[in-house]
């Protein structure tokens, strides 16, 4: 029984339409890989696991678990029943795409703002938070692990988190199967580094991300490669703005108030006078890539807070009382005094 060593699937000569397909015994990357490596293409809705069977594998190990948080994801990550099923275990916790954040973020404070909500979790036995910063991560996490004693880690988190792109950096080879699409990996897939043994895992779904919500065209543009680059706005009279199809904010004029997106620089925000908001997003509907059935939510802001939205990254709101926000129904958002 051989496995695809990009995705873990089981290898099959059998059947094209199955996951694990190889077209020769001697092939190591199956065909749906072989794809996505070398033609972008990607073929979604496939699984070896299912979400129950990831998390009672996680559940059933005895390894010392890595715990994968996207930076920009956090607060809904802690809200996955991945969380539930961590109970009990060492857990060392690794924030990838650190990378992204505006370059004068604040590590310092990030990492205290990291930490106390991480305290929340009683009952997990978080032995370390880590960074994933570009400078020395690998050999300290190395390092951690050698001191420890540690021989063998199992990585989880949700999709899309950098499991495997976490793996192959430690490695120093692309071997595993990386790419912006959720799900990628299918099945546990062990990666040897010097004498350590690190298993790579297929994701969580989190069901409330904008990047589940979205077409795969789409997702290109919305899932944030890069330094994030803050996109400010002043407020001087009744204004809303939109991303795309995917959400709408209402803001009253208020002294000196400004918003500051923190998103992909793919995606277009569009502002304009809150009068002519509903007529906007009427005759701009069927452009939109994104188009979900817009929920009200009331918000009741303190002077300096930060809107996270699942999948879609963050606005911070400065000097505003109130506002409106318009959000599919399918997308979760959060509040948060600010961090960034
Ligand atoms: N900028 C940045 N991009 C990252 C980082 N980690 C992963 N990525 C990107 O995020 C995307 C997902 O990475 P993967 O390693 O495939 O994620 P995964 O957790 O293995 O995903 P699944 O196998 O689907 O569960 C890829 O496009 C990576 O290039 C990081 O630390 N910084
Ligand atoms: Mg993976």
């Amino acid at each position: 029984m051989r496995k695809c060593v990009g995705c873990g699937s089981i290898l099959q000569t059998n059947d094209p339409s199955l996951v694990g397909y190889v077209q020769r015994e001697d092939q190591i990357y199956c065909q749906r890989c072989f794809k996505l490596i070398h033609y972008g293409s990607f073929k979604g809705n496939q699984e070896v696991l299912s979400q129950d069977e990831i998390l009672a594998k996680i559940q059933k190990s005895s390894d010392v678990i890595a715990l994968l948080i996207d930076v920009w994801q956090l607060e809904f990550t802690l809200d996955l029943p991945l969380i539930k099923a961590l109970e009990g275990k060492e857990v060392i916790v690794i924030l990838t795409k650190v990378d992204t954040l505006p370059f004068n973020t604040s590590f310092e404070r990030l990492l205290t703002y990291i930490k106390a909500k991480l305290k929340d979790l009683q009952k997990l036995k978080i032995q370390e938070v880590f960074l994933k910063t570009k400078g020395h991560f690998k050999e300290l996490f190395l390092d951690y692990l050698r001191a420890k004693g540690i021989k063998r880690v199992m990585l989880c988190g949700a999709v899309s988190v950098g499991k495997s792109t976490l793996l192959n950096e430690l490695k120093g080879d692309d071997i595993l199967t990386t790419s912006v699409f959720g799900g990628t990996t299918l099945d546990l897939n062990t990666i040897e580094v010097d004498d350590i043994e690190f298993i790579d895992t297929p994701g969580l779904i989190d069901p409330k991300s904008a990047l589940v919500a979205v077409s795969n065209e789409f997702l290109k543009h919305l899932s944030i490669k890069d330094e994030v680059k803050p996109q400010v706005y002043q407020l001087y009279s009744d204004q809303s703005y939109f991303l795309d199809g995917l959400l709408r904010l209402d803001l009253k004029t208020q002294k000196k108030a400004s918003l500051i997106f923190y998103i992909s620089p793919r995606l277009n925000i569009h502002r304009t006078k809150s009068i002519n908001a509903h007529e906007y997003y009427s005759r701009h509907l069927s452009e939109f890539n994104y188009r979900g059935d817009l929920i009200k939510h009331h918000l009741d802001l303190k002077d300096k807070c930060e809107l996270l939205i699942d999948g879609v990254g963050v606005i911070a709101l400065h000097h505003l009382k109130e506002a409106e926000l318009y959000l599919s129904k399918n997308i979760a958002y959060t509040i948060r005094k600010a961090v960034l």
